[in-house]
């Protein structure tokens, strides 16, 4: 049997946990394959990745950096993601464009829970799947209780494809489990062959035995091998491991140190024999063979300061030319993007992942075609967990900061910006305080903005208790024209979301019918701030009798005479705070859920339940209803609870009554 290696350009996603290596592994690819002359370090802030301030001042990837590397003949348009979970919008996009993914993640069991999330998704777009366990220069501890621990967060089988080789407890090299070579790791080299050590043998070929054993499960060829004791043939395995990484059945393990250069080779050469050819993906994405002219999506779009568009795009069938025209517009320059760096293209072809000039009109998840385009993000832009006010240090910067908003949401979808009207605010919203603060030094250094934030404040509001009848007169007699109004209203609480109600009962045209509208003016005019200082709610105000003078009076005078009232008539009616209760659905691993009911518990939640999370084996999900002020900065001690993973969704649900110590701070503070 002789097995076929997929050809033509192909992407892949470095994807993981925040720090895990990602970027340092795609330092070290692009050295290996001869892009860089010298390998550059994220320390030392010389990655080919991360070239943005906002980046290197953390040591931290905050966007996807796409390069491109040629290994040994084969061609892959690479995708390093930033791994905080802050930043998982750029996973998501780039996952869309890829023909499979690598998941770079640390030796330490103790951490596997960071990878749930990733491999969930992984496994839900049925995209390939690579682990490679980066720093195995630092591990301790079993390599197949790692293992086993990464199992236990997916549902897809896992093969380890190599055993390490230990010395002095110091990982010297490994042994192939699928070749049955053995390589000693040289530092900044190619890995050198060895002999197997004799005392290796027996862990060897078990762990040999489970790699194949785990294969058998989805093929009855080799289980019938395996029952009779035969050993299969190398290509008979190497076509199974290519046949069920495509078909998502198994995920593959690799081994390695990027900062070294230790097992990168290994995994280039995995990705070359085993990734699967670009028309996989494609018929996955619905454009197969046989669709007319290009096809392209867009993954990611990067503005510049002066509003030139770069958009990402993968290409799904055909080739494009520079100039080439889609439905969107004209394609204004081709780039091949390395990091901070971009080199002009002619033409690029199905496969391959380039950059479009000048597609203004072309977003992230855009579908171009010749004939149409296909907006395609809606479903997976994620959903908003924490906020900051913004404003201006300079007024007459507003109209420029909206604008550079505008720009910074189109790069990152998963920001938004919002007037909230009830509060009079401009709102940034975002995945988290890192994502926010990059977004506000990207205003700063990019567009010149100085922007300062602060804690949005809360919409409280305020109704009566009681209620009370009022009267009111607004007389002023100077020169000319005087003027009077006289009122006397009832004021009454209403049921709680039943909002404002105006009635008149007036009799006998003690208030002339003309002027009755001018008096609801003047009600409502004064509900906008109560005695509390918060606006209004659920009152009813009911004008039962006045007096008028024929000449005096008119809508202004009879307005004021209804604010008058109002204000002196409102604070007999024992008014209260309201606050706005959300109701929240937390999502966590299960063995996090009761520190997450004392998070719950110590912000004022009110628990309505609990539920097993849908699709998700080991979490649960948690309701509650929990006041506004203490939602806002409830996905920090979510993730510190949970290793990073918990999250919440909420909406807002109804206002409550707030009194006592609680009461008495939010009234201190109002300002
Ligand atoms: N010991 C050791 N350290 C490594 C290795 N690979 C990366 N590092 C270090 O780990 C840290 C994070 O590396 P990055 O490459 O920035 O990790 P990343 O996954 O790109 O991080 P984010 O993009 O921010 O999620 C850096 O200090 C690297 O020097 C490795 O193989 N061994
Ligand atoms: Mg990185």
């Amino acid at each position: 049997m002789v097995v076929d290696k997929p050809m033509g350009p192909r992407s892949i996603a470095l994807v993981g946990p925040y720090s895990s290596g990602k970027t340092t592994l795609l330092e070290a690819i692009l050295h290996i394959c001869g892009e860089t002359d010298r390998k550059g370090s994220v320390t030392a802030g010389t990655s080919c990745g991360d070239s943005s301030r906002e980046a290197r001042d953390r040591q931290m990837s905050v966007e996807v950096n796409a390069a491109h590397a040629i290994y040994l003949g084969d061609d892959f348009s690479i995708l390093d993601c930033p791994g905080s979970i802050e930043f998982f919008q750029e996973t998501e996009n780039a996952l869309t464009g890829v023909d499979a993914a690598v998941v770079v993640c640390e030796p330490d069991s103790d951490r596997v829970l960071t990878l749930s999330p990733i491999l969930k998704r992984l496994q839900e777009k049925n995209l390939p799947t690579f682990i490679f366990v980066n720093k195995i220069d630092k591990a301790h501890g079993s390599v197949q209780d790692l293992f086993n621990s990464l199992q236990s967060v997916t549902d897809r089988a896992l093969v380890l494809r190599q055993v390490p080789i230990f010395k002095d407890n110091i990982v010297t090299g490994y042994v192939d489990l699928a070749s049955e070579r053995a390589y000693v790791y040289k530092e900044g080299e190619a890995s050198r062959i060895i002999d197997l050590p004799p005392e290796m043998a027996e862990e060897e070929g078990s762990s040999r035995f489970a790699m194949l054993e785990k294969l058998a499960d989805f093929d009855d060829h080799l289980m019938e091998e395996l029952l009779e004791d035969i050993d299969p043939e190398r290509e008979e395995i190497y076509s199974l491991l290519q046949n069920d990484l495509k078909e998502g059945l198994v995920t593959p393990v690799f081994l390695g140190s990027a900062e070294h250069d230790n097992g990168v080779r290994r995994l280039l050469k995995a990705l070359r024999h085993e990734v699967p050819e670009a028309s996989v993906a494609a018929a996955r994405a619905g454009f197969g063979a046989g669709t007319d002219g290009p096809v392209a999506q867009v993954v990611k779009t990067y503005m510049s300061a002066q509003g030139g568009k770069l958009s990402l795009a993968r290409i799904w069938s055909g080739t494009v030319k520079d100039g080439d025209s889609f439905a969107v517009g004209r394609v204004g320059g081709l780039f091949r993007l390395q990091g901070g760096k971009s080199d002009k293209l002619d033409s690029a072809t199905a496969g391959e992942i380039v950059a479009f000039g000048r597609l203004d009109a072309a977003q992230t998840g855009d579908i171009l075609t010749t004939a149409e385009t296909i907006h395609a993000q809606a479903d997976s832009i994620l959903e908003p967990v924490y906020n900051f006010a913004l404003y201006s240090e300079k007024r007459e910067d507003d109209v420029k900061l909206s604008s550079a908003l505008g720009k910074i949401v189109e790069e990152d979808p998963s920001l938004k910006a919002e007037h909230k009207q009830e509060t009079q605010e401009l709102l940034l919203w975002g995945q988290g305080e890192i994502h926010l603060k990059v977004a506000l030094e990207r205003l700063r250094n990019k567009y010149g903005l100085s922007v300062k934030s602060r804690r949005p404040k809360v919409a409280y509001k305020e109704a009566i208790r009681k209620a009370a009848t009022q009267h009111a007169r607004y007389k002023k007699q100077s020169g000319g024209h005087g003027q009077f109004g006289d009122v006397q209203i009832e004021i009454k609480p209403r049921p709680r979301g039943s909002g404002f109600s105006f009635e008149e009962k007036i009799v006998g045209g003690s208030v002339p019918r003309q002027y009755i509208p001018a008096v609801e003016h003047g009600v409502k005019e004064y509900l906008l701030e109560g005695p509390l200082g918060f606006p209004v709610v659920d009152v009813s105000v009911t004008l039962f009798d006045g007096q008028f003078h024929s000449v005096d009076s008119s809508e202004n005078s009879f307005r004021s005479a209804a604010r008058i009232a109002m204000s002196e008539g409102m604070p007999k009616c024992d008014p209260v705070l309201l606050e706005p209760i959300y109701k929240v659905e937390i999502a966590m691993p299960s063995e996090h859920t009761s520190k997450v009911n004392s998070i719950v518990s110590g912000r004022r939640g009110q628990i309505l339940g609990y539920d097993a999370r849908e699709g998700w084996d080991g979490w649960d999900m948690l309701v509650a209803m929990i006041p506004e002020s203490e939602v806002h900065d409830l996905i920090v001690d979510l993730r510190s609870a949970t290793l990073g993973v918990g999250t919440y969704r909420s909406e807002f649900d109804h206002l409550q009554e707030l009194t006592g110590q609680n009461a008495e701070k939010v009234l201190q503070n109002r300002s």
